[in-house]
């Protein structure tokens, strides 16, 4: 199916997933700082009813993710990403049937939780490392190609771009489509992210958005996530705590311009802000 913005539903393993209109991805981080420190176990309780609340909230989809991408962040192995997503992919597969989105560079990670019911792949190194594209597309799931200058330890020092940046970002875009058709990832299943805050300065972020729009011709699905991040505290001078308002006008924007899918930290006040904006868009509304 098709409406002009790339299709209007993804097969996300057994899940389908209408994105005939905006949806609302819930972050769900599993590195060691996110959730108690009462072990293991309590660890995935606690992401597990983190999860079920971001559900309940409306979130379609729940991104987990156990490598931190933040700036400066330093990588971690593949054993221990593993060990972190496996089995918080496995219990919200099974006891919540959720459509879980497995945010990872590494190829065996996405093996391994394409097999535990994952739905789709989130990759912010845009299926660069070694043996990511063919793992990705012996998946047969979804996944989300980001655009990210450097990696999350480097790429925020002193970004620059000698072309307009959305002119790097889509020239960066096409050729990771062109790169994914040549490993049999068919484009139907690409959703398309131009990676707001990676390798990129305030200015960069906010120019990126304004002409979001441009990436339409493209015609993916595109996912953006703004939640929370720097160049919100940057403009407006708030802590990370005090982020939501920004937040929301970003991903009001974002929809404006043609984001299907939104990754967000707070899934309830998004969902409203997502879906006014939408009814705006439409001129009408599905109570
Ligand atoms: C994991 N992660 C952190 N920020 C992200 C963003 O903006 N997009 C995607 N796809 N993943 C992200």
């Amino acid at each position: 199916m098709n409406d002009g913005q790339g299709a209007s539903a993804l097969q996300c393993g057994r899940h389908r997933l209408d994105i005939s209109f905006p949806r609302v991805m819930g972050i769900l981080n599993v590195t060691p700082d996110s959730f108690s420190d009462g072990g293991q176990h309590t660890a995935i309780d606690d992401a597990l009813r983190h999860a079920e609340r971001m559900l309940a909230e409306g979130a379609a989809i729940i991104d987990v993710g156990g490598e931190s991408t933040r700036p400066g962040a330093s990588e971690v192995s593949t054993q221990q990403e593993l060990d972190r997503v496996a089995p918080v992919v496995e219990r919200l597969v099974r006891e919540l049937d959720a459509l879980v989105s497995v945010d990872t560079s590494a190829p065996e990670v996405m093996r391994e939780t394409a097999a535990l019911g994952a739905g789709m792949l989130n990759d912010v190194r845009g299926l660069r490392r070694e043996g990511a594209l063919g793992a990705a597309a012996h998946s047969g799931l979804p996944v989300c190609v980001m655009h990210m200058v450097g990696e999350p330890d480097t790429m925020q020092r002193a970004p620059g771009y000698e072309q307009p940046v959305e002119e790097v970002v889509k020239a960066f875009l096409e050729e990771r489509i062109r790169a994914c058709e040549a490993a049999g990832l068919r484009r139907e299943r690409l959703i398309l992210d131009p990676g707001f805050g990676f390798g990129k300065s305030v200015e960069h972020n906010l120019r990126l958005l304004n002409r979001m729009a441009g990436l339409e011709v493209l015609g993916l699905p595109i996912l953006a996530g703004m939640s929370r991040k720097s160049m919100i505290g940057k403009v407006l001078e708030r802590p990370v705590e005090e982020r939501l308002p920004g937040s929301l006008a970003l991903a009001a924007m974002a929809v404006e311009r043609g984001a299907r899918i939104l990754r967000v930290h707070d899934v309830g006040p998004s969902v409203d802000a997502v879906n006014m904006t939408w009814a705006v868009m439409e001129e009408g509304f599905t109570p």
